[in-house]
């Protein structure tokens, strides 16, 4: 076998190909970066800096939405894509919403107050590695955040629409779901996938890796505390208790 997943372990768009080749119970290894020194990594594969990305067999798939289109092609049991034409086209235009329109201004919501507490945030980012590692991640994180910031322009003035585009999410999500839950047709899709990884960090429930370090700073609890009464992040929870499946990593 040789399917290898490059990615940051603490990610919601990682947490999406993650879930999808644990959906499928494919065998894979995981290839974990950290955000600053996964550029040169990231760039030899791809020419770009962005994760997830997935080497199968030689081949280079580039972004969560694109694996799960590969894997529904080599992999077509346990399908996220439903049957019927009008339930796929549908699910298909709910990833691309979530994927387009929610994802990265939550991604932005969060930063603005999650990077505040940066030896946190640098705990969170590098709990999968050895204690040298962290210690040096830790060290070097300052300048790490600050580039962050630049990049995903982390600017206290986008924080209302950053905020707002979160929300629309959570939205979507408790107005859709049909009484079992599932936001397209009658089983779990791409659809359900797809705002569940994104939408998680307004909870990190238990099931979702890599799991937060306890105790959590005060960052994290006021921006978890901003989500926890809306109906979406219930459906959040239950989503991931339902169907986030036990990881298919295979270890080294
Ligand atoms: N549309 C892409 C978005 C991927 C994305 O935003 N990845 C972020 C992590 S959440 C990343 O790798 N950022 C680092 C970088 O761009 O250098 C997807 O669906 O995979």
């Amino acid at each position: 076998m040789s399917l290898e997943l490059y990615q940051f372990a603490f990610s919601h768009f990682n947490e999406k190909a993650r879930w999808a080749l644990d959906h499928k119970g494919i065998p894979h290894r995981r290839r974990s970066l950290l955000p600053g020194p996964h550029v040169p990594v990231v760039k030899r594969l791809t020419g770009k800096t962005e994760t997830p990305v997935l080497v199968d067999e030689g081949q280079v798939i580039a972004g969560s939405a694109a694996i799960i289109d590969h894997l529904e092609d080599r992999h077509p049991e346990r399908p996220l894509y439903p049957r019927r034409p009008e339930w796929r086209r549908r699910a298909l235009e709910i990833q691309r919403f979530f994927d387009e329109e929610v994802g990265a201004e939550a991604r932005r919501a969060f930063f603005l107050d999650f990077l505040d507490d940066g030896a946190y945030a640098a705990r969170c980012f590098a709990a999968a590695f050895g204690p040298a590692t962290r210690g040096f991640y830790a060290l070097s994180f300052p300048l790490t955040r600050i580039i962050m910031r630049k990049q995903m322009a982390l600017e206290p003035r986008f924080a209302e629409q950053a905020q707002a585009a979160l929300r629309r999410g959570l939205d979507f999500v408790a107005e859709n779901a049909g009484p079992d839950g599932f936001l397209v047709g009658d089983a779990f899709s791409v659809a359900d996938l797809t705002a569940a990884s994104l939408l998680q960090l307004v909870a990190f429930p238990p099931e979702a890796p890599p799991g937060l370090p306890e105790p959590r700073s005060a960052a994290l609890q006021r921006w978890l505390g901003r989500w926890r009464e809306h109906p979406g992040t219930a459906w959040v929870i239950t989503t991931y208790r339902t169907h986030r499946p036990a990881s298919a990593e295979v270890k080294e």
